[in-house]
């Protein structure tokens, strides 16, 4: 599949002041990698921000936002991006008759292999209405439809974000100016990721951990940035297999404002940036590994200075 972005670092590597032997032990490693897709599957009821998610994390226009209240997503959709496909899913909370096929199309999904035998499914990103109070469907969402269907290693496979955070409090206490919330918002926030934490944990013994974020918007004129997409895009990474992280990096929406706004609990860019860079360590052909022993430092610098470079 193209990916402009892979060739793009293929050919800096080209240019690394490294012996040769070096660069192509470097390169194919790099193609190794460009074999492995990440499967995404996003889900959660209709008008949590699924589509606007998609759009902030991977580029404008990759998933189709919807303003109608009919739901945009009445089954699965399949977003194929390089190195990446996007399962984008609907949730519970559209009716008895709707929600049982939902779970039905859910269930199936998240059993399929893939043609080496593994789960298709690396990663489920479940998102919350920040906005609503009652998550009583998003609870049934996870606690019996979710986490019973991930198999083993349950806890690496399922991240819970809640999006509109700007929303929480009816858009109170949400700083427009700074793009970010007042602490009265923040403490309500935390609360709110607790209690999920806790749902989760009762219903199903799984100890997992929620955040909160804003995918933002375009409406009316208005154009409000992303908050706390970083961090969400440091948690996906983290808990994508080691082999299959490149791929947020090579689809990582190039407009760098939507990156900005965070909050300070964290340095999520580093973050992400350390999780690559496992990658590559974990990753190396044999020829690479010995190239990185024979030439240490030197390989070592210039990665990470070409990850560094792609944020
Ligand atoms: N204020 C605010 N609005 C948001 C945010 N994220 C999404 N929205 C709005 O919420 C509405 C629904 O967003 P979508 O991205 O279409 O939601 P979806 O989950 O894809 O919806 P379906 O595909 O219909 O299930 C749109 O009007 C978005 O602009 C956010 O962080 N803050
Ligand atoms: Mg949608």
């Amino acid at each position: 599949m193209q990916n402009t972005r892979f060739e793009e670092i293929l050919s800096d590597i080209q240019t690394m002041d490294i012996p040769e032997e070096g660069k192509q032990a470097f390169i194919s490693s790099l193609l190794r990698l460009k074999e492995e897709t990440v499967n995404l599957m996003i889900t959660g009821a209709t008008g949590c921000g699924k589509s606007s998610t998609i759009n902030a994390l991977f580029g404008e226009e990759v998933a189709k936002v919807g303003q109608s209240p009919s739901p945009e997503t009445m089954n699965i959709t399949k977003y194929e991006l390089p190195n990446l496909t996007i399962w984008d899913t609907p949730g519970l909370g559209d009716g008895v008759n709707m929600d049982q096929q939902h779970a039905r199309n859910i269930v199936k999904k998240l059993n399929e292999r893939d043609a080496k035998g593994n789960l298709l499914i690396d990663l489920v990103l479940v998102i919350l209405d920040g906005s609503s109070r009652d998550l009583g469907t998003s609870y049934e969402l996870i606690n019996k439809v979710i986490i019973p269907n991930l198999g083993q290693n349950k806890q690496n496979r399922i991240l819970v974000a809640i999006n509109q955070a700007d929303m929480a409090m009816k858009g109170r206490y949400w700083n427009k100016e700074e793009n970010k919330p007042e602490p009265q918002l923040e403490a309500f926030l935390e609360e709110k990721v607790e209690n999920v934490r806790q749902r989760i944990k009762e219903g199903t013994g799984v100890d997992i951990t929620p955040i909160y974020y804003s995918a933002g918007f375009k409406e009316f004129g208005e154009d409000q940035k992303p908050y706390n997409l970083s961090k969400l895009l440091s948690f996906l990474v983290k808990y994508t297999p080691t082999e299959k992280r490149l791929a947020y990096i090579t689809n990582r929406n190039e407009d760098v404002i939507v990156w900005k706004s965070n909050d300070d609990k964290g340095n999520y860019d580093e973050d992400t940036i350390n999780s690559i860079w496992e990658t590559l360590k974990e990753t190396a052909v044999d020829v690479a590994k010995a190239a990185i022993v024979k030439y240490g430092p030197k390989i070592l610098k210039k990665g990470l200075k070409w990850i560094t470079k792609l944020f």
